[in-house]
């Protein structure tokens, strides 16, 4: 038998696809319809790893599987080329970020061509070219002109390794930063921000259109993320203060209960309050504020840490019953949600009663949760009430804070009704007295994009000598970065680009005073916010991109990248859509129609990682067992969504099984046109289910399935060629062109190879998937028919085995011959399985 040779194979087809381009794509001429296929761009770190080749490996599946069905598909790569990593590997090895990053993507380029994905060669991009990010300064200026971008002091994510700012979304849930691993810490500066704020309603609402195309784990992963309470703000007049201070509640029906006020201690007003009470108050104060400074917004939020905060001796009234409600400073308000400041209801919110157990504040019950309000049910109930080991349930007593609804008490105007009726009624109350109104709140924050680093895009701002901001003209983008020799790169907390002497130094465009380029650099998520619609003119020097382009080939059809990237990348790029869209310069306000979430590439249950040392090396793979093999690997493992433990699959398994298929082509022994209808009917029957299934299978990203499916293919057309009809027989040549065709998708290079040898020209690439023929599927059912007295009556498909009882059985059920065998007696039953049944009645 002639020998598989996997390395022979590739360096074969490479240069000649190489040649070929044939995954270049017409965006004008070619008239077909139109697919746009994306893979999430790599960030060029080192060579590819197994991670990247699963990615690529399953997006291309989904990119050739489009070509097959005649699609005019664009799949375009490029690389996200600026950002910290860069940088940070420079500075170690002492090069040029410029270097090590284009070094890289050279790399990358030559390991994605020998993976054979069917990318658009001719339209790769950079985001660290002048080209590209110049753009990114375009997109500022149109944000800034809107007021979408802005510059505020706040407090802000500080990572003290990396020695910049993060944005709120790079803090993980422990409060470290996901590049360095660093404790993030507050600080107060001045920075650029992106007004997502003000887009939250409709990314929110907006996700309903995904619902179905997008993974729900997704969705929901966004809608926390936006967060959107719905309650109302609460205006308090304070003694010794002219404006009232106003917080925000999801539960206003609770006001009575409000006993203290609490405001968060990093807070303008806290500051305020403090400042004019006593000197022991503001000494206190400010050595609390101290230490709050150095804990993390997650440790702050965590309920079981004890209690901490300042009495302000001041107090507020409150507008429903007039009683006078100490203010205290406390780190569990948090300075930036809400309005900082909070109505305090220790009875009804857990960690108001921490609060105040721990400093003997009052606790009032106002919602008596033992009395059931329509449709929902008590927390406790008169059984536990009658048990006389039950105890108290008393918030005061039992530190359990009574968060369940129940029917108002201690309220006045409210007693007796019920959460959702009490809540209404209280802000009725609060417009009429002109001391509240309905309020929403929202846990997304504006996005902070600008980075004390030299590696990204300059920020097109200067600075006047006034402190004024002036745009830098749009012809006079891009503003370069200037090279990073004799700038000293290391992290200190102000960007490198301030030393950058010549190229800080301007003068005002407006009057010709001296002034400064603003010295920050975009966060690279700017960069791959619009990525998408740059592919369509990578090389365009006169705008973004077209909008006549982009108008027929996005939103993109197919999105396929890690989960890692559900909330921040996703986000963004939903948001700067709807902002394009709001500018008239897109005609859609989502980006990505349907998103596919690989799973990730495991070794022995875990994440790789060098510290681990369980790192597989995807070059060792290829070598090994050849791309395609890895390819079809990473296809056949299980669910895309699924991670992969690359211990428990068998790349030689995956090449043995290719070398299984490419055999059978050297077994054809007939011509290309022979008449596959006379060739063996069984095995053409196998064939024709598979075209007809595959294509629904590969819609549903069941491609292990299709693998599988494949596997069966070759192991029935390989017993026809051994012990069936053999290898002259046309149902052998038309199965394994259908195994080729269908192995296409999975591994390229085997696929082709058998291609020429079933004597075709290259590329299979350029060849449709087949119709099946229906007459050949027809083999799972037949058609009975139901006479009564003699006539038809029904027809019903049926399987060819069927039983003759369960054929009677259906027959009498059918609502045609019941109707035509109305109230008569059945006298007799004639079941000839599968085709007849024959019922006669009583006349
Ligand atoms: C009184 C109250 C009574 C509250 C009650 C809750 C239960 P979400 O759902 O997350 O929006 N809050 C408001 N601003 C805050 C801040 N800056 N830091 C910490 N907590 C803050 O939560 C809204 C609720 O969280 C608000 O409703 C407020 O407490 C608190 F039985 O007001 B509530």
């Amino acid at each position: 038998a002639l020998h598989y040779d996997f390395a022979a194979i590739q360096n074969k087809w490479l240069p000649r696809w190489d040649e070929m381009q044939p995954f270049k794509t017409d965006l004008e001429g070619d008239k077909r319809p139109r697919k746009y296929v994306l893979d999430m761009f790599p960030y060029p770190s080192g060579d590819l790893h197994m991670g990247h080749a699963e990615a690529y490996a399953l997006g291309d599946v989904i990119a050739r599987y489009w070509r097959q069905q005649g699609f005019n598909v664009l799949h375009p790569i490029g690389w996200d080329s600026f950002g910290l990593p860069a940088e940070n590997a420079a500075i170690k090895r002492g090069l040029d970020p410029r270097q090590w990053t284009y070094d890289n993507i050279e790399q990358q380029k030559r390991s994605m061509r020998r993976y054979a994905a069917s990318f658009d060669w001719d339209r790769v991009l950079h985001t660290s070219d002048p080209e590209y990010y110049k753009w990114n300064q375009w997109l500022f200026l149109q944000m800034y002109k809107k007021g979408l971008a802005y510059r505020k002091a706040s407090w802000v994510n500080w990572d003290p390794v990396d020695q910049t700012v993060l944005a709120n979304e790079q803090v993980l849930p422990d409060g470290t930063s996901e590049r360095s691993g660093a404790v993030v810490v507050k600080k107060k500066l001045t920075q650029w921000y992106f007004k997502i704020t003000d887009y939250a309603d409709r990314l929110l609402d907006d996700l309903n259109q995904l619902e179905g195309s997008w993974p729900s784990k997704v969705l929901s992963m966004q809608r926390n993320w936006i967060g959107r309470s719905i309650g109302a703000d609460v205006d308090f007049v304070v003694e010794g203060r002219d404006k009232p201070v106003t917080v925000f509640t999801t539960r206003p029906d609770t006001l009575f209960g409000a006993t203290f006020m609490v405001v968060a201690p990093d807070s303008d007003l806290a500051i305020e309050l403090a400042a004019e009470s006593t000197p022991e108050v503001q000494e206190a104060f400010k050595t609390y504020l101290t230490a709050v400074q150095k804990s993390t917004e997650t440790e702050r939020q965590s309920t079981d840490r004890p209690k901490t905060g300042v009495f302000l001796e001041r107090y507020a009234i409150n507008p429903v019953n007039g009683e006078r409600m100490p203010i205290w400073a406390a780190d569990y308000v948090l300075a930036d949600y809400g309005t900082g400041a909070v109505m305090a209801v220790p009875a009804h919110d857990q960690r108001d009663l921490d609060f105040a157990r721990a400093f003997d504040l009052p606790i009032r019950m106002v919602v008596d949760v033992t009395a059931p309000a329509t449709g929902a049910i008590p927390i406790i109930t008169d059984e536990m009430l009658d048990d006389p080991n039950f105890g108290s349930y008393d918030p005061a007593v039992t530190g359990e804070a009574l968060a369940g609804d129940g029917r108002l008490m201690n309220s006045g105007p409210l007693n007796g009704l019920s959460k959702v009726n009490a809540i209404k009624k209280a802000i009725e109350i609060l417009q009429q007295q002109g001391a509240g109104r309905p309020a929403k709140n929202y846990r997304l924050r504006d996005w902070l994009i600008s980075r004390q680093r030299y590696w990204g895009t300059p920020i097109p701002i200067i600075h006047g000598e006034n402190g004024e901001e002036i745009p830098v003209p749009e012809d006079q983008l891009p503003v370069l970065l200037p090279p990073s020799d004799g700038l000293d790169l290391k992290p200190r907390g102000s960007s490198p680009l301030g030393a950058a002497e010549d190229w800080v130094n301007v003068t005002n465009p407006l009057d010709g005073t001296p002034a400064l380029r603003d010295a920050d650099t975009m966060d690279t998520f700017v960069d791959s916010s619009w990525y998408f619609l740059r592919f369509l003119n990578p090389h365009d020097s006169e705008k973004a991109f077209d909008p006549k382009d982009v108008d027929k080939w996005a939103p993109v059809d197919q999105y396929v990248g890690g989960v890692t990237h559900a909330i921040l990348h996703l986000l963004y790029a939903r948001f700067i859509t709807k902002v394009l869209f709001d500018l008239g310069l897109v005609s859609f306000t989502e980006p990505f129609s349907a998103l596919l979430n690989q799973g990730m590439v495991l070794m022995d249950g875990s994440a790789m990682s060098k510290s681990k040392g369980n790192i597989v090396q995807l070059s060792d793979q290829l070598d090994e067992h050849g791309v395609d093999a890895v390819r079809l690997t990473m296809a056949f493992a299980g669910p895309p969504e699924d991670d992969i433990d690359w211990a428990d699959v068998s790349p030689a398994g995956s090449s043995k099984f290719l070398a299984r298929a490419w055999r059978l082509a050297g077994d054809v022994t007939s011509k290309p046109e022979v008449n596959w209808r006379e060739g063996d009917i069984a095995l053409r029957r196998v064939t024709h289910r598979f075209l007809a299934e595959a294509p629904g299978l590969i819609e549903a990203f069941k491609f292990n399935v299709v693998v599988a499916r494949i596997m069966e293919l070759v192991n029935v057309t390989r017993k026809a060629v051994d012990k069936g009809p053999g290898g002259a027989d046309p149902a052998v040549r038309e199965a394994v062109e259908t195994i080729a065709l269908g192995l296409s998708l999975f591994a390229p290079y085997t696929a082709e190879d058998m291609w020429e040898r079933l004597g075709y020209p290259a590329t299979i690439s350029s060849y449709g998937w087949r119709g099946a023929d229906p007459a050949l599927l027809t083999e799972e059912s037949v058609t009975a028919v139901v006479q009564v007295d003699g006539k038809v009556r029904d027809r019903l498909e049926v399987p060819p085995t069927i039983a003759g009882s369960d054929l009677e059985a259906l027959a009498r059920a059918s609502a045609a011959v019941q109707r035509a065998i109305g109230d008569r007696e059945i006298v007799n039953v004639v079941v000839r399985e599968p085709r007849v049944v024959s019922i006669a009645t009583k006349p």
